[in-house]
């Protein structure tokens, strides 16, 4: 094994050993390929995954005979992280993903109106994350497709329904992902589970607080829940605390911006770079282009914990929105 590969390339690789169907082995493995930076020491991993790559591709070209389509479950990844929206019928889940982005779901007040994922695209400040919409979760069928989808996201936002049965909604819906072993991450020093476990961030939209007359049941629901888990009451119908909402995905996403400087030019404040909470100088130079990270020699940055401009070396850690000049 190389060494050098980035964190995002074993994130990845867990996917892929957990993946239940073919093509969430294929949407893993396409990512693992993205991560892995291209140089020598690499050639051999990279030939090995384009070889299973291959090999499921045609598994599951046969298993689906001519003419069928690729798996509804499977989406691409596009932004700088994956959310998605679960939670039981007629929680609101369509609803938050129309109001959020130029996504067109079917919104109605008969259960079940979504059959398969659809995802959208929504722009917290400078960035943009992919929000998917899925069909609601069922205590009685399996769904693994579902929960492959779910397990390639950086975010579980778990929508329930102030007006019905908050409490059982949210205590079935944790129940769903532990039987497939996900667990939030919020619990993870806690967990002593046995099974091999995926902890992903998980926040708590809850939908409908329409008006004042809500607030209290809220209120009630948070204290009986007595979870540690971000919850944000919302309405989607008088678009309450849609900036409260927006606000916490951004910070159980747990990433950072950093916007990069070329020596004595100005920075690009249009495209930040984006990594996770506590990256480095050297993750930063990994992600701008992979020869910097051997290349590397110093860096400068304007931002948190430093004075403008400070010289500081590869194992420095960068905050939101620093501005990092990388010097080779
Ligand atoms: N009062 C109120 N109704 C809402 C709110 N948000 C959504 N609804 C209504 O709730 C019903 C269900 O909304 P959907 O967005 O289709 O719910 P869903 O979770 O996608 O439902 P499924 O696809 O069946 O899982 C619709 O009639 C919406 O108009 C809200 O904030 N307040
Ligand atoms: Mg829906």
């Amino acid at each position: 094994m190389p060494t050098n590969l980035p964190p995002e390339y074993f994130r990845a690789e867990q996917a892929y050993r957990e993946a239940e169907s073919t093509s969430a082995k294929i949407s893993a493995l396409e990512e693992m390929m993205s991560t892995i930076p291209k140089h020598k020491g690499t050639d051999k991993l990279r030939a090995d995954l384009r070889r299973k790559l291959s090999q499921l591709k045609e598994d599951q070209h046969k298993k689906k005979g001519p003419g069928k389509h690729e798996s509804e479950f499977h989406i691409e990844k596009e932004g700088a992280g994956r959310v998605v929206l679960i939670g039981f019928e007629n929680t609101g889940k369509s609803s938050i993903l129309s109001a959020l982005t130029h996504a067109t779901p079917k919104i109605s007040e008969a259960p079940f109106s979504t059959w398969q994922p659809i995802p959208g695209m929504m722009e917290i400040e400078d960035v943009q994350i992919q929000l998917v919409d899925t069909p609601p979760l069922s205590k009685e069928h399996h769904q693994p497709e579902l929960f492959d989808l779910i397990r390639s996201s950086d975010l579980i936002l778990i929508v329930v329904d102030i007006q019905t049965n908050t409490f059982q909604q949210l205590e079935d819906s944790l129940k769903l992902l532990n039987q497939h072993k996900i667990i939030p991450k919020h619990w993870k020093e806690k967990s002593n589970d046995d099974r091999k476990i995926e902890f992903i961030p998980v926040m708590i939209a809850v939908n409908k607080d329409d008006d004042d007359k809500f607030d209290e049941d809220f209120q009630v629901f948070k204290e009986l829940s007595s979870t540690e888990l971000p919850l944000v009451p919302i309405s989607v119908l008088n678009k309450r605390n849609f900036d409260r909402l927006k606000f916490q995905i951004f910070e159980s996403l747990e990433i950072i911006r950093i916007y990069s400087k070329p020596p004595g030019k100005e920075p690009d404040l249009e495209k930040p770079f984006i990594l996770k909470k506590g990256n480095t100088i050297e993750d930063l130079a990994g992600k701008v282009h992979h020869d910097f990270t051997y290349n590397l020699k110093t860096a400068r940055v304007w931002g948190k914990n430093v004075f403008d401009g400070q010289m500081v070396g590869r194992d420095h850690i960068l905050y939101d929105k620093d501005i990092v000049e990388l010097h080779l």
